[in-house]
């Protein structure tokens, strides 16, 4: 029998660093800070710690656009304080997971710089060059961040790929040179001890060498490229090479980023006899209804729950056995949970809690993004110039621009979906700026952290914090949490989350309400009379009938 890998126990906790712990006064979370929190995720329980980058970085889109990948970011510390990091983290038991950002550089990394120097030069090929047409760029592609993908450099009058901003050009992981420099780099890390990487796009890296012109995009001349650079012709070949070179000399745990992936794609890059990578992202659920809308998430279509209860049963479902399921409702890319899926308003406390029982009653492994285990909410910042984050500025400026939005439509969405919900500062007390920093913080602190603080939540039995430090206590006593099959019970209901999870010995229930109106539900019988393991409110029994109050969530445990 092969012995369970350690990760399909584990606990991942994302701390976004920019936004987490400011340690000497700059208004900059650092790594120094980090150290100085290591108690407190202990304490919640959590096993790896994912740190989005902290290598250096001229930060164009906060750290995800790097200059040297063996340096650390000049306002998060030095290496001495990385290497304390580690140190300290592996001291407590808790493993550290870095970011892999490699499908791009920013344009000040010294390769870029000399690529860019001359079209003889021998580092030309480590990005992807091409010539125009008529003046045009080599096709119409739109970027993640607006605009083309295409960047005409004037010395040389060719074009160079982003996929993203265009101080992110994209790497060549045709050339065999870069592919190799990118496992050297690897190692570096893993060899200081580091125990797995989160790999930022990674189904990007490969594109169809013909560079094919997109699809048609509703309002603009654009075109969506990326059938002809998501999960591409030679994206397995390179894992696989990655695995056999790095990956597969480490105990470590690694987990795509993988926009655009069905369940089977998913069984392909997580399969354990496939050697490539242990689990992914995929987005099926935060981006459900975008793709058809007209200005993407933009436009924040509405999300209706048997939508997201198909996607997530559906890759519960299509991994079992197969591959293993990342488990996620947030990160620094997407609102906060509890604003987005739960009822931040009036049921803040029972719907993220609630939250919380869900996801972490499913099979795989649990993402929970900083300040998820407090229930912190999106922020409405009252005007654009708040917002630093590159995507939502960029947006905005096309939204207003192309199509005619006028401010309080945009900030809407903004509200809504921007990506800087997420990046407003760790709220840990009630003194000023939420005792992130004692300066002003880079971003503005959310306006609610009187209320909604780590400080509190650890002095409130009832809190949100205690309901995540609880589940994931319970979830590791439970192995049917991580080997049963999943089952979708009641699919089509508007308001009810059920499902069984069942390994042959033991079988639970979990019944959520996603709703701010009381409700009954008949449980199967074979659950009438079990054991009750959890709830987020104080009452409640396995009755036949179940009394369900606002966004109650229970688990029951067959008699
Ligand atoms: O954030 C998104 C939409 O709001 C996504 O499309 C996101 O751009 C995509 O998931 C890739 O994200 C990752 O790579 C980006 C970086 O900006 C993100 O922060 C990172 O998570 C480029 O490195
Ligand atoms: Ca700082």
């Amino acid at each position: 029998l092969q012995p369970v890998p350690w990760w399909k126990d584990a606990v991942v906790y994302q701390i976004y660093p920019r936004s987490f712990q400011d340690s000497n006064g700059d208004g900059v979370g650092d790594l120094q800070g980090i150290i100085s929190r290591l108690d407190y995720l202990k304490r919640l329980g959590v096993d790896v710690l994912w740190l989005s980058p902290m290598y250096a970085s001229p930060n164009d889109d906060n750290g995800y656009d790097i200059s040297d990948y063996r340096a650390i970011m000049t306002e998060f510390g030095t290496m001495d304080d990385f290497d304390e990091l580690l140190r300290e983290a592996h001291a407590r038991g808790l493993r550290i997971m870095l970011d892999l950002v490699v499908n791009h550089t920013s344009d000040e990394h010294a390769w870029f710089v000399e690529s860019r120097s001359d079209r003889a030069s021998e580092k030309r090929d480590y990005y992807i060059w091409k010539q125009g047409q008529d003046g045009q760029p080599p096709t119409r592609w739109q970027s993640y961040f607006s605009g083309g993908v295409w960047e005409l450099d004037e010395a040389s009058g060719e074009y160079y790929l982003h996929l993203f901003s265009r101080k992110q050009p994209d790497l060549n992981w045709e050339n065999p040179t870069v592919r190799r420099e990118v496992y050297d780099m690897m190692r570096f890390w893993l060899d200081k001890g580091v125990d797995g990487w989160r790999m930022d796009t990674i189904n990007m890296l490969s594109k169809n060498p013909a560079y094919p012109e997109g699809l048609p995009l509703p309002g603009t001349t654009l075109t969506d490229g990326q059938p002809h650079f998501l999960n591409g012709p030679r994206i397995h070949e390179f894992l696989q090479e990655m695995h056999r070179e790095v990956l597969a000399h480490y105990d470590i745990v690694t987990v795509g980023e993988t926009p655009g992936v069905t369940p089977d794609q998913g069984a392909l890059y997580s399969g354990p006899e496939r050697s490539e990578l242990n689990m992914v992202f995929h987005f099926e659920h935060v981006f459900l209804g975008d793709e058809q809308a007209e200005r993407g998430k933009w436009s924040n279509p509405p999300l209706a729950l048997p939508d997201v209860k198909r996607v997530l049963a559906r890759w519960q479902t299509g991994l079992y056995g197969r591959g293993w399921n990342s488990l996620y409702w947030d990160n620094h890319d997407q609102p906060r949970a509890v604003s987005r899926f739960g009822n931040d308003r009036q049921y803040r406390l029972e719907s993220a809690k609630l939250l919380c029982t869900v996801l972490l009653f499913m099979q795989g492994t649990p993402y929970i993004y900083q300040g998820q285990e407090l229930g912190m909410t999106n922020v409405s910042f009252e005007s654009i110039e708040h917002y630093k984050d590159i995507e939502t500025l960029n947006a905005s400026k096309v939204l207003r621009d192309e199509h005619g939005w006028d401010d309080a439509r945009i900030l809407a969405s903004v509200h809504a979906r921007g990506r800087d919900n997420a990046r407003t500062p760790m709220q840990w007390d009630d003194s000023p700026h939420a005792g992130f920093t004692n300066a002003t913080p880079w971003i503005r602190v959310n306006p609610n952290y009187p209320d909604i603080n780590a400080q509190a939540a650890e002095g409130d039995p009832n809190s949100v914090w205690y309901h995540y430090r609880d589940t994931i206590r319970l979830r590791k006593t439970l192995s049917v949490v991580r080997d049963g099959t999943f089952t979708l019970l009641d699919a089509e209901h508007p308001s009810l989350f059920c499902y069984v999870r069942d390994d042959g010995h033991d079988k639970l229930l979990v019944v959520a309400l996603f709703s701010e109106e009381a409700q009954s539900y008949g449980i199967p019988d074979e659950f009438v009379g079990g054991e009750v393991l959890s709830n987020n409110y104080p009452s409640g029994e396995a009755t036949p009938e179940l009394h369900l109050q606002p966004h109650q969530a229970l688990v029951i445990r067959a008699a």
